[in-house]
């Protein structure tokens, strides 16, 4: 019998075009990755635990740019056992390491992050200024939980940023939206904003250029995501406040140049 469980453990063999096109654009959207009736099977849950450990409570009007964006909670898996099921899913991992190239992928962390009806943009950033980790091999699948047409804010992607190197000292905020949207105006870079169905899935690399639009919709938008990083990364010596506190709560406070394999990082694939 296939179960929910089953069908996120079901290999996915992604087409050498796809991981040439995320080597060259450094991130992917894959359609139909996932059933929708897996989708559906999960989202309450992961909506369930959102609402129970969200400590944002502020009005929209009271919160900056960055708490505007969304409703952030971070490693659901370990307070459900059938949202552990999803990120532990080995369909979305296998595809990370596929697309990283390596024989096998570990958790850096999981977050929900939904974005309130009339929530804000999220502004342009790298995701790996926040992150001590030796090399570029990191990987970020993120999920919708619904269809994603652009009112709520799809994830959107400037394609090829992830090798220009700029920006990356510069933390999620209004000088980084400002900063990066002269930059990928000023370059050139394709931004890709299409909308999301229900089962599709994008990838996008530690380093590639992204942002969202606001939710200008009466529903929320809700996304699960997990970061993978290659089983084999190393800890780096963190270079800013951010990297310090994600070394101690998600790393372990593992040895700089050691394996990241703390207790938080097995791995998925
Ligand atoms: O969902 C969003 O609005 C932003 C997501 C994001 O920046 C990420 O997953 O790296």
């Amino acid at each position: 019998m296939t179960t929910a469980a089953t069908e996120l453990d079901r290999p996915y063999a992604v087409a050498p075009s796809d991981v040439e096109r995320y080597a060259a654009d450094g991130y992917v959207k894959l359609r139909g990755v996932l059933d929708a009736g897996v989708v559906a099977r999960y989202e309450p849950e992961i909506t369930e635990q959102v609402i129970r450990l969200n400590t944002q409570h502020l009005p929209q009007s009271e919160r900056d740019t960055y708490s505007r964006a969304f409703l952030q909670v971070t490693n659901l898996w370990q307070q459900s056992e059938k949202v552990r099921e999803f990120v532990f899913s080995r369909r979305l991992a296998g595809i990370a390491a596929q697309l990283l190239g390596v024989p096998s992928v570990r958790l850096y962390h999981d977050q929900a992050l939904y974005k309130e009806a009339g929530g804000g943009f999220t502004p342009w950033h790298v995701d790996q200024h926040y992150w001590p980790l030796s090399t570029d091999r990191t990987i970020t699948v993120w999920v919708p939980l619904q269809d994603t047409p652009a009112e709520l804010g799809p994830l959107t992607f400037a394609a090829g940023s992830h090798r220009s190197g700029y920006g990356r000292e510069l933390e999620i905020s209004d000088e980084s939206e400002a900063r990066l949207d002269e930059f990928v105006t000023s370059s050139g870079f394709l931004v890709d904003d299409a909308p999301f169905a229900v089962g599709d899935v994008s990838f996008h690399s530690g380093w590639t250029i992204h942002r969202a639009p606001a939710n200008g919709s009466e529903t929320p938008r809700r996304v699960m995501t997990v970061i993978y990083m290659d089983a084999a990364i190393e800890i780096a010596q963190p270079i800013n406040r951010y990297q310090e506190a994600d070394l101690a709560s998600w790393l372990g406070s593992r040895p700089v140049g050691g394996v990241a394999d703390g207790p938080l990082n097995p791995v998925l694939f």
